[in-house]
């Protein structure tokens, strides 16, 4: 089963990394009811690992877009992100049963729709004018063409 996912960075470049890769990279992990009560599994999470990745002397993105293999999208502000966590197994440690490989979870999100399923794509983005309200919803709906030319 497909595992890699691809992180592209306006400032740091892009790269394909296992889900195995970025578990090892992030110095965060906990079980995700510590954040999102009732949900169980091991998570990372995201800031500390994003800053893992990028390294410290990187300014912080305005914003992160997550793309699932299904198409569907999130684009959260950046400020809405300092809970956000990375869900890569069950509780026993096997694969996710459902958002496999990798699930975002957003506590304290505006909606529960930002949770997004088998993650494929993450996008750091700087850009003030992308707004202060997260966004979702199918990528045709949303247009991604628009957003990176910005
Ligand atoms: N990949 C993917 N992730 C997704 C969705 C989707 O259609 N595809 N739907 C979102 C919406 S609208 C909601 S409400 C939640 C539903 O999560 P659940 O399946 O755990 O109930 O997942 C979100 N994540
Ligand atoms: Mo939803």
């Amino acid at each position: 089963m497909e595992t890699e996912i691809s992180v592209h960075d306006e400032q740091q470049g892009s790269e394909v990394l296992t889900v195995d890769a970025l578990v090892t990279m992030a110095p965060v992990h906990f079980s995700l009811e510590e954040r999102v009560p009732g949900v169980t599994g091991n998570a990372f999470d995201l800031k500390s690992w994003y800053r893992a990745w990028a390294g410290e002397q990187q300014r912080e993105p305005t914003h992160m877009t997550v793309e699932a293999a299904d198409e569907f999208q999130a684009a959260i502000p950046w400020g809405q992100l300092d809970r956000a966590a990375l869900l890569f197994a069950e509780e026993d440690g096997l694969p996710l049963k459902k958002g496999f490989p990798l699930r975002l979870y957003v506590p304290g999100g505006s909606s529960e729709c930002l949770n997004v399923k088998s993650v494929k794509k993450i996008y750091f983005r700087y850009n003030e004018q992308l707004g202060a309200d997260a966004e979702f919803g199918f990528k045709n709906t949303v247009s991604m063409d628009d957003m990176k030319k910005r």
